[in-house]
């Protein structure tokens, strides 16, 4: 039986890989930190009370800041794989935190692989890399090939996680790999997120909990897929001979706009679009109300026009493709917030 430690466990890819790594009998440990309010929200229906079950997801206080932590857990357990997804990994919130970010996103992993080559052990790392690396993009598709040109505090951190990881791969012989995943999506995104923002506000549109969605950059353009799907590739990755940094996406970029249009659509209501920048406004077409706005405090210092990936590699290398599309995302997120709503 394999045991595995996952960073981020509270967040949306933690939370459907503990669901897989139980599946597959792994000893899953998660670590938490320690936050004033209840936020398990998306391990709330696994069983983490060794009391009840003792083959339970083991939670643990820890941060990714605190090196001593760190190295006590991972000499501890003794993972044989590492599977680091926790970050401050809100592109618009890094401008306001950038060296808050840094820290985390940057020598987070950093001192990850420091306590793995400390404790002798064989364990397998992964790096929860990003398509943001990509940024202002100098090619498309993007391949493991395209060069990096990263446009926030946020996708500068995860350069140089990118690259230590490399690093110690090369250097110290350790196992060690990027996934460089493209944005990919579920009901349990974030809600600060266009994606789940959107559907969670449409539906509470629907519901008459509120009159309109306020929005950013309605023409950026995402490569989106399916979270759960995702998750897979990360477990595929740490199972190859060879460490290897590989892109993990679609090969389908859609805008934030179509996204909307998808999501009012869900629920019967046909979207008009009138004016331009920032007064532009999407109208009910049946009744004329203004259901959407922009506000300009969503707009980023440097924003990331389109990303878009060639997932070859992964399709080679891990047998690995897409199943999910964009708009049976949008469905899928449209029905669960409806429903919880
Ligand atoms: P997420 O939902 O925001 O989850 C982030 C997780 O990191 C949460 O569990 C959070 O804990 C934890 N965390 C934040 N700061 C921490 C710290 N200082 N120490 C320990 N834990 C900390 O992110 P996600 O969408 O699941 O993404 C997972 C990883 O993949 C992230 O590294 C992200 O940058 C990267 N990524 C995501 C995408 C995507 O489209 N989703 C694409 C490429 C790469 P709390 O619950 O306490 O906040
Ligand atoms: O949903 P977003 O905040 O995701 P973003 O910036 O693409 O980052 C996500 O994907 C990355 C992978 O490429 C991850 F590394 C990262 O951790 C995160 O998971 O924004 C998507 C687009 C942006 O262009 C943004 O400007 O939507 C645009 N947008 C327009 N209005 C908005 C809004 N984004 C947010 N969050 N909120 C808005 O109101």
């Amino acid at each position: 039986m394999k045991t595995a430690l996952i960073t981020g466990v509270t967040g949306q890819d933690g939370s459907y890989l503990a669901d897989l790594l139980l599946e597959k009998d792994y000893t899953v440990y998660g670590l938490r930190r320690r936050s004033s309010t209840h936020n398990i929200e998306n391990i709330q229906h696994l069983q983490f009370d060794p009391h009840v079950n003792k083959n339970s997801l083991k939670l643990l206080y820890g941060d990714l800041s605190d090196s001593s932590n760190l190295n006590r857990l991972i000499d501890k357990i003794k993972p044989d794989e590492i599977y680091n997804l926790a970050a401050q990994s809100h592109v618009r919130v890094s401008f306001d935190v950038p060296e808050y970010t840094a820290d985390v996103d940057a020598l987070g992993p950093l001192r990850i692989l420091e306590a793995i080559r400390e404790s002798n052990a064989a364990t397998r790392f992964y790096q929860a890399s990003t398509s943001e690396l990509y940024g202002d993009v100098l090619e498309t598709p993007q391949t493991e090939k395209t060069p990096f040109n990263p446009q926030s505090p946020y996708a500068i951190a995860k350069h140089y996680a990118f690259q230590i990881v490399k690093n110690y791969r090369e250097a110290y012989n350790l196992y060690a790999c990027n996934g460089i995943l493209f944005n990919h999506e579920s009901p349990r995104r974030g809600p600060t997120f266009v994606t789940r923002k959107i559907t969670v506000t449409v539906a509470r549109i629907v519901k008459k909990m509120q009159e309109r969605l306020y929005l950013g950059n309605l023409d950026a353009k995402r490569d989106w897929g399916y979270a759960p799907e995702f998750v897979e590739a990360m477990w595929q990755m740490l199972q190859q001979e060879k460490p290897e940094d590989i892109v993990i996406g679609t090969g389908e970029t859609h805008s934030v706009r179509e996204f909307v249009e998808h999501a009012f659509a869900y629920v019967n209501i046909a979207i008009v679009w009138e004016n331009q920048g920032v007064d532009e406004v999407g109208i009910d077409k049946k009744t004329g109300k203004t259901l959407v706005s922009i506000d300009p405090y969503y707009y980023r210092p440097t924003e990331v026009d389109i990303l878009l990936s060639d997932p070859s590699l992964a399709k080679k290398k891990l047998n690995w493709s897409p199943k999910t599309r964009f708009k049976e995302i949008v469905e899928i997120m449209m029905k669960s917030d409806l429903e919880k709503v």
